[in-house]
């Protein structure tokens, strides 16, 4: 058994309005207060930006040089977050935060300190990128973790306030921890990427599952790099999004320039039961940096998704993704067109 007990629950959801209509295909809860915008009148594409890009910019607070690549998630009517903030001595934090609309957000000043029986696991060097998913009775957050390298910590909290650390999911070397929303097959399930010490020139997205978030195994191969925009790495995003169609998972993709990496997103769509069978795959990318915000900053040429919202009824999805490793943004997409197009335009 693993050590760290998941505690009794405390928190509890109401899941009455849990829908899942042939039309908006999205399994999950109605979520009617996301940001969104409709898409630009004559807009082609089928991930759109928000008007008010950057909704983060570099420095709200203090000592932040920059706060990108963040997850935000419902929180009881409002909403709350983890965000990747790099402070003024270029260290990598991750802070907490809350907002009532998703857009405006107060972060806090300070980062997560989490609380930890294991003093080995528990001495933060540094953290990044993390994701935050709504799990049976809590967050459960996931994030790039140093431990003689970088790997996939794992906590969790309840109101986002005070937060506990559990084992680290995987050995070093590993990036993009993303946990499944619920048990698949009776086991919890996450997404991850291996990778190297440094900057990593290569990288495929592994599935692996435990009993009891601590010991993870049973690993299966999810994906590829492939051409074009995916053609050095990818890594998972936001929390997979259930559908009648599979598991949507937004990606990014990198590919190496000869002014270095350039990351753009895409989506595949999982089988719901065995999710390392890719069902389909954008072969063109859904968003590329192309925005200033996206390509000017501390790293150039970076749009990286960590989060989405989603309210089922309507399959409405606000995505949230770090600008050039400096700021956050939003950008939308309506699911039912976003899965036709994933379809039609795969490559697996
Ligand atoms: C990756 C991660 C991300 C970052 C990206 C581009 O390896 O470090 O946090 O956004 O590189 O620099």
């Amino acid at each position: 058994m693993c050590r760290f007990a998941v505690q009794n629950a405390r928190l509890e959801r109401d899941t009455s309005y849990m829908v899942d209509t042939s039309k908006q295909k999205t399994i999950g809860p109605a979520l009617p207060n996301i940001p969104w915008e409709a898409k630009p009148v004559g807009c082609r594409d089928i991930v759109w930006r928000s008007s008010r890009n950057p909704i983060i910019p570099r420095n709200p607070i203090p000592n932040s040089n920059s706060i990108f690549n963040s997850a935000a998630v419902p929180f009881g009517d409002e909403f709350a977050g983890v965000f990747r903030v790099d402070n003024k001595k270029r260290e990598m934090r991750i802070h907490s935060g809350k907002s009532k609309d998703a857009i405006h957000w107060e972060i806090d000043e300070e980062p997560i300190s989490f609380i930890c029986d294991e003093p080995e696991i528990g001495r933060f060097v540094y953290g990044y990128d993390p994701r935050v998913c709504w799990l049976e009775d809590r967050y459960y957050v996931t994030w790039c973790n140093w431990y003689h390298g970088p790997t996939i910590g794992v906590g969790y909290t309840y109101d986002f306030v005070q937060f506990y650390q559990l084992e680290n999911a995987f050995l070093p070397y590993n990036r993009n921890g993303v946990l499944f929303p619920r048990k698949l097959n009776g086991k919890y399930a996450m997404l991850s990427r291996p990778s190297d010490t440094g900057h990593t020139p290569f990288g495929d997205i592994f599935y692996s599952e435990s009993p009891d978030m601590c010991h993870w195994g049973h690993h299966r191969h999810v994906m590829a790099p492939k051409g074009g925009w995916q053609s050095t790495k990818v890594g998972a995003g936001p929390t997979p999004i259930e559908t009648t169609e599979g598991w949507l998972m937004i990606y990014h993709g990198v590919i190496t320039s000869c002014n270095g990496f350039v990351y753009s997103f895409g989506a595949a769509l999982l089988d719901r039961d065995e999710p390392w069978k890719v069902l389909y795959r954008t072969a063109p990318y859904l968003l590329s940096p192309q925005e200033l915000y996206e390509c000017v900053g501390d790293v150039p040429n970076v749009a990286f998704p960590c989060a989405a919202l989603v309210d089922a009824p309507t399959g409405r999805m606000a995505i949230y993704y770090g600008g050039a490793d400096t700021v956050t943004c939003l950008a939308y997409a309506q699911i039912d067109e976003l899965i036709e197009y994933v379809r039609l335009n795969s490559e697996v």
